[in-house]
């Protein structure tokens, strides 16, 4: 795949010299999110259907926050990018998505329209009551934030609980996804437990909750953590979970089942869990940037990731679940093995009992205990200066051990070095 994405760049390069950029698709998707062989075969299905060449340039990206910079602040040109729900809001407020003329793909090749999931619709829906995101955005992958665990070391009933991340007992040993919003929200619903058994706080509340006396809770409770954390990870979280380096990871679903799967091959036993004071529920959704150059492609290009026999090759390739409703990918996903769900929220009313991996697909009294989480404008900056303290004190007290460890150091050479002159001058 790396030669395909190198012979991409290449052409795009001799594209773009040529003048020919309504020949080149430039796609900005997070990393280990795609099954790569799909997307010469976009290139073959859009030349099939459109008569025009096209050479997809594919970049990735691990956190959401260096996608929003390079088109926020860069105004790069990329002409297909896959934000989350809470970065979408953003966009969309800061007039930085095109709206998706759906109408210019064919009826019989369109498979936005024919394969919205029901759940996803009202949660693109939610995204921002003075705009439906549904008219800029087509929902691609979605998820829970949760533990994953070593079922040989953690028991169901200790990663049952956020508490999990500061239990001493799997210190050193403790991964957290380097994802502010996705640890922020967690962690302060479970420290306002108390208020929302008690109603005076709903789960929607608390993911527009910036102020400073919840930040301060959140940043005290996550400085508690830190001691026992084995690595801030954008995306090494899970291969570190496969190894049994860490027993305990706070990630996304899609990385626990792409985990669970890897470290049963080498005899680890990894399971998720979603603890039982809630969680995030998470998106990540296709939208064309206000500065692309090629909003024809773009627009087939993410009509074709809807295609149902493209949506299932991407989630197998990655363990994600996609936000595709069409019948073939819940098909797809039986399997006898596992008690059957309620997924008739996602799937609609016929299924309402089927035997589906409940990591990829969350039953229905999960999902009621999840929040979406809500773009925070300007007070962002509130959350990244809180996240960059709390990581940061880590870099700061390896900082004094390393110059305890020099001064130590100093001070034997010193006193080796005085040693040998009052030994020479004695000799003298
Ligand atoms: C996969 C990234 C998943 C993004 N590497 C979850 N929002």
């Amino acid at each position: 795949m790396k030669k395909f994405l190198i012979l991409a760049a290449l052409s795009a390069v001799l594209l773009s010299c040529s003048g020919n950029r309504d020949q080149v698709l430039k796609v900005y998707n997070w990393s280990d999110y795609i099954d790569e062989s799909v997307l010469p075969e976009f290139e073959a299905w859009y030349k099939a259907q459109t008569g025009e060449d096209i050479k997809v340039v594919y970049q990735t990206f691990d956190v959401n926050e260096t996608m929003l910079s390079k088109i926020e602040k860069g105004h790069e040109d990329y002409d297909v990018v896959c934000p989350s729900d809470y970065i979408i809001e953003r966009m969309l407020n800061e007039g930085l998505i095109l709206p998706l003329d759906f109408a210019s793909i064919p009826d019989e090749i369109n498979y936005i329209a024919h394969n919205r999931s029901p759940f996803m619709h009202q949660m693109f829906r939610d995204i921002n009551p003075a705009i439906d995101a549904n008219d800029y955005s087509v929902p691609y992958m979605w998820g829970t934030s949760g533990i994953i665990y070593n079922t040989q070391k953690v028991t169901a009933e200790e990663a049952g609980t956020w508490d999990i991340i500061r239990n001493p007992k799997f210190a050193g040993q403790i991964l957290i996804k380097d994802a502010p919003r996705d640890v922020y929200g967690p962690v302060l619903i479970y420290l306002k437990q108390k208020e929302l058994k008690e109603g005076k706080v709903t789960l929607q509340e608390l993911m527009h909750d910036s102020s400073d006396a919840s930040l301060a809770a959140v940043e005290s409770y996550l400085k508690g953590v830190k001691p026992g954390v084995l690595g801030w990870e954008a995306d090494f979280g899970k291969d570190q979970m496969t190894k049994g380096r860490g027993v305990v990871s706070l990630n996304w679903s899609g990385d626990a089942v792409w985990a669970i799967e890897e470290a049963a091959e080498v005899g680890v036993s990894l399971d998720y869990i979603v603890p039982e004071e809630g969680s995030n529920v998470w998106f990540d959704g296709w939208v064309i940037p206000k500065y692309a150059k090629n909003v024809k492609a773009a627009t087939y290009f993410i009509d074709f990731m809807c295609r149902p026999d493209i949506a299932i090759r991407n989630m197998d390739e990655t363990g994600y679940v996609s936000a595709n409703g069409a019948i073939e990918v819940l098909e797809s996903q039986i399997d006898e093995e596992y008690d059957a769900i309620d997924l008739s929220y996602f799937f609609g009313a016929e299924a309402d009992s089927v035997h589906v991996n409940p990591v990829l697909y969350p039953d229905k009294a999960v999902i009621d205990r999840c929040a979406l989480e809500h773009d925070w404008g300007k007070d962002t900056d509130k959350l990244l200066a809180m996240w960059s303290r709390v990581k940061g004190d880590n870099a700061s007290s390896m900082t004094y051990i390393i110059l305890a460890l020099a001064a130590v150091l100093a001070a034997v050479i010193v006193s080796k070095s005085s040693k040998k002159r009052r030994h020479r001058k004695s000799r003298r």
